[in-house]
C-alpha cells in the first residue's frame, strides 16, 4: 500500500497520494469470476490485476528484450544486462515493427497465453483474439506517453475492446509507470467529442493533453498508478484517459500493450497483417496534416 502523503513526480509536477493521485485497487481476488471483474470493469473502467502473468515469463520477456537493446548498442557499456541500465544515446526502442522482436516467443508466451485468451474469453463469453501488432515499448530516461483515449487510435469495428498494459519490468512511481484518469470512462462530453475522433480519418491530432496538472485542476479526474512489479497488468476500455509518466530512472523501462476483443466482432484492419506481411498503423496518410488539438478543443470548448 502507497501511504498518503507519498510524492508522486509525473515530469516536473508533483502529486500527492490521498489528494491528487489514489494507488490502483487491484482486483487479482476476482480474477476467476468474470461477473465480478465485468462489474468492476463498468464501475472503475479499469481492472487492476497484479501477477495477471507469472513473474517468471515476465522477467524472461524482458530479460529477451534486453539483450535486443543491447545487440543494438543501447545499454550503458560495462554494466550487467540484467540492470537494463540505459546507455549513453538515451534512445527510446518501440519494437512494434520489429517482429524478431515483439513477435518473438519470449513476447507472445506472455501476451498469447493459453491464460490470457482464456481470461478474455471468460470476459467476452466467446473466443478472444489479439491484435497483429503488439506495442512493445522500452522507454529510456525521460522517455513517456501522452494522455489519450484508445478509441482515436484502435477504435474501429467492434465497442467491445479492451487494452491490456503489461509491466515486464519492476516499474516504481518514478520509474514511468502507467497513469490513467479515475471516471474518464464516465465524462459524457469527452466522449461524445474527443473520444469520437479516428486520427486517421478525420486527421486530427491524437495525443488529448501532455499536462496532467490540467486534467486534475481543469477537468477534476484524480490520477491512478502503482508500483508496478513484472508481470502487472492493467485492462481498460477504448474510453480510458492514460499517459505514462516519464521515467526519471536510469533503467529502461519496458512495457507491453495489446489489444483483445470477441473473435467475431468487426475487427480494426489497421493493426493486421496485409498481404506485404506488415500492417498499415496509425499515420499513414501520407504528407497528411492533422488538426491540431488546441484547435480541436477551442470548437468543443473543452
Ligand atoms: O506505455 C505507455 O507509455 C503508453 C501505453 C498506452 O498508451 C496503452 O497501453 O494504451
Ligand atoms: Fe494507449
Amino acid at each position: 500500500m502507497i501511504p498518503d502523503g507519498t510524492q508522486f513526480r509525473f515530469g516536473e509536477h508533483v502529486f500527492t497520494f490521498g489528494k491528487d493521485v489514489m494507488e490502483l485497487r487491484d482486483s487479482s481476488a476476482l480474477r476467476d469470476d468474470p461477473t465480478a471483474l465485468r462489474a468492476r470493469l463498468a464501475e472503475d473502467g479499469y481492472l487492476f490485476i497484479r501477477g495477471f502473468h507469472p513473474r517468471e515469463d515476465a522477467e524472461r520477456a524482458a530479460n529477451f528484450t534486453l539483450a535486443a537493446i543491447a545487440d543494438r548498442g543501447g545499454l550503458a557499456p560495462g554494466t550487467p544486462k540484467a540492470q537494463g541500465r540505459v546507455g549513453p544515446d538515451n534512445r527510446n526502442f518501440p519494437f512494434f515493427r520489429v517482429l524478431d522482436v515483439s513477435h518473438d516467443r519470449h513476447i507472445l508466451d506472455v501476451v498469447d497465453s493459453h491464460t490470457t485468451f482464456d481470461f478474455y474469453a471468460r470476459m467476452f463469453g466467446k473466443p478472444a483474439l489479439t491484435f497483429d501488432k503488439r506495442w512493445l515499448r522500452c522507454m529510456a530516461t525521460g522517455g513517456h506517453n501522452h494522455f489519450h483515449y484508445d478509441n482515436v487510435y484502435v477504435g474501429r469495428g467492434t465497442p467491445n475492446r479492451l487494452t491490456m498494459w503489461s509491466a515486464l519490468t519492476d516499474t516504481d512511481l518514478d520509474e514511468g509507470p502507467l497513469v490513467i484518469c479515475l471516471g474518464s470512462h464516465r465524462h459524457e462530453r469527452l466522449i461524445a467529442t474527443y473520444g469520437q475522433t479516428d486520427m486517421d480519418r478525420d486527421l486530427t491530432e491524437a495525443v488529448f493533453s501532455s499536462d496532467p496538472r490540467e486534467l486534475v485542476e481543469d477537468v477534476g479526474f484524480t490520477l491512478g498508478t502503482a508500483h508496478f512489479e513484472p508481470g502487472d497488468a492493467i485492462i481498460f476500455g477504448m474510453f480510458m484517459m492514460h499517459s505514462s509518466a516519464p521515467n526519471l530512472s536510469d533503467r529502461y523501462r519496458i512495457s507491453i500493450d495489446t489489444r483483445y476483443q470477441p473473435a467475431d466482432e468487426g475487427k480494426d484492419e489497421r493493426f493486421f497483417f496485409r498481404e506485404n506481411g506488415r500492417w498499415l498503423g496509425n499515420f499513414h496518410n501520407k504528407d497528411a496534416t492533422y488538426t491540431p488539438m488546441t484547435e480541436l478543443r477551442r470548437r468543443w470548448s473543452i
